[in-house]
């Protein structure tokens, strides 16, 4: 393999489309900086793979020491445009001469409301839709919570098995997991109950069998009168990227209507063409009340928005949502960046295209390893389960194994799972397809070495 020439040590898309590895992972310049990592960064923040990152772009990271990665993660289903993309790159830098911050509270600017408009326009349903912004995820999470108790009147608020929300207060309540997200940092936030979630793989239930199960226990256990919302990911995220039954959400979502219970779809990792749709909802058609957004929308900045019914988004008082930073203008400027990335390329059908080669890499892959389980996820959004042969018992073991020998090898791959043991591809949508196959050659290899 001949060397690729480094023009530049600028990352975005000129960065040279190649995995290179030449230290150990990590090398001796990131094993120095892990060492000022560890004296001056809380041990709390974990780092899973500690290669220092200079440049990124296309579908590689380049680290300090020389090596180039094929990222499989997007930072966790951020960077689908990938890093640094012209638009993004074109628009952050424009209005960061411009100006940095007024706080929209204080004295607004278009982009804010450009971000607004184009969330109205891409969001599911063609009903009036006005929208909220915010830093991070689980913030849209909490505000569209608040918006819900508002507009209802009521307290409860129904989460599923598995579900990840985010780590504040109220959203390490809704969230499934305990280790690491909340564990010893209770006491969390009341009012929220979990209702059994559709996991085919697991259940064996039909989408309606599966819906039906958990009404049941949000009419019995909960009350539908005492409901604000339901909060769902329409594909799982950090619990597993399970897939719920076909049906599943579509009754869900009649029921809530029915009750006048707000159905709030958190599509803050399954959003932004990711599953090669603008959002997982649309694939059956279901329109949410309320919609979370966050991650992919900005390109690598923190931006995360709820956008939802009007007559729902107004029930606020004026002045009860915000922020300091909440649609920052640079924030702002990278999601109108992105969203132009995805429309003049057409990034949803690029998820579909990753998601069929992904597919058939992961078939192949099943056929000759019984430990993968399960097969699963939509477009960009893909996972394996690992487990004893022939059973559901999971296998984290190998699962970290596998993730492990693709580091080494010099590709950056995820795990996640309530047992930690779903391995997950969440591949940035300018990723060539060279890398994409290179990629899973390493996955297949590295199922072979810890077979
Ligand atoms: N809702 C569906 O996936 C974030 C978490 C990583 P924030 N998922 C990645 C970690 O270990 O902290 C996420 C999500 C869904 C909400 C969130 C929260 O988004 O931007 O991390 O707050």
């Amino acid at each position: 393999m001949t060397e690729p020439t480094v023009l530049s040590r600028t990352g975005g898309p000129s960065l040279p489309q190649e995995r290179n590895v030449v230290t150990d992972i990590p090398g001796p310049e990131s094993l120095a900086r892990l060492e000022r990592k560890k004296a001056f960064v809380a041990d709390g923040v974990g780092t899973m793979l500690p290669v220092f990152i200079e440049a990124a772009g296309g579908g590689i990271l380049r680290d300090v020491d020389g090596n180039s990665l094929i990222d499989l993660g997007s930072g966790i289903a951020v960077t689908s445009v990938g890093n640094a993309a012209d638009s993004v790159v074109r628009r952050v830098q424009a209005q960061v001469a411009a100006f940095t911050h007024t706080c929209f509270m204080i004295t607004p600017y278009d982009g804010y409301v450009d971000v607004c408009a184009k969330l109205a326009q891409l969001t599911p349903g063609d009903h009036a839709k006005k929208s909220a912004l915010f830093n991070s995820g689980a913030e849209a999470v909490e505000n569209a919570v608040k918006i819900a108790r508002v507009a209802t009147g009521r307290d409860a608020v129904g989460v599923f098995e598995h579900a990840y929300h985010g780590r504040t207060n109220l959203t390490m309540a809704m969230t499934s997991k305990n280790m690491p997200y909340k564990h010893g940092f209770g006491p969390f936030a009341g009012e929220v109950y979990r209702a059994p979630m559709s996991y085919p793989f697991r259940d064996g239930l039909s989408g309606e069998q599966a819906a039906a199960r958990a009404i049941d226990v949000l009419d019995k256990q909960v009350g539908a009168d005492n409901l604000a919302c339901v909060v769902i990911e329409p594909i799982l995220g950090e619990g597993g990227f399970v897939v719920p039954a076909p049906g599943f959400l579509p009754a869900l979502a009649a029921w809530a209507a029915d009750k006048g219970v707000v159905f709030i779809a958190d599509e803050i990792q399954s959003g932004f063409c990711r599953t090669g749709a603008w959002f997982a909802c649309d694939e059956e058609g279901v329109v949410p009340d309320l919609v979370t957004t966050a991650k992919g929308i900005a390109g690598g900045l923190p931006l995360a928005g709820v956008t939802g019914r009007a007559e729902l988004m107004d029930a606020v008082h004026v002045g009860g949502l915000g922020g300091t930073y909440g649609g920052n203008p640079v924030a702002c400027a990278a999601a109108l960046g992105s969203i132009e990335e995805m429309e003049t390329h057409d990034l949803a059908a690029r998820a579909r295209e990753i998601g069929a080669t992904m597919h058939s890499r992961l078939t192949a892959l099943q056929e000759q390893h019984a430990v993968i389980g399960d097969l699963r996820g939509r477009g960009a959004m893909m996972a394996i389960e690992l487990c004893a042969p022939g059973t559901t018992d999971p296998d984290p073991a190998r699962t970290a194994a596998v993730s492990a020998y693709c580091h080494q090898q010099g590709v950056v791959t995820l795990t996640c799972g309530t047992w930690g043991n779903v391995f997950r591809f969440l591949p940035p949508l300018s990723i060539p397809d060279a890398l994409l196959d290179e990629g899973f050659d390493v996955v297949a290899e590295a199922f072979a070495a810890t077979a």
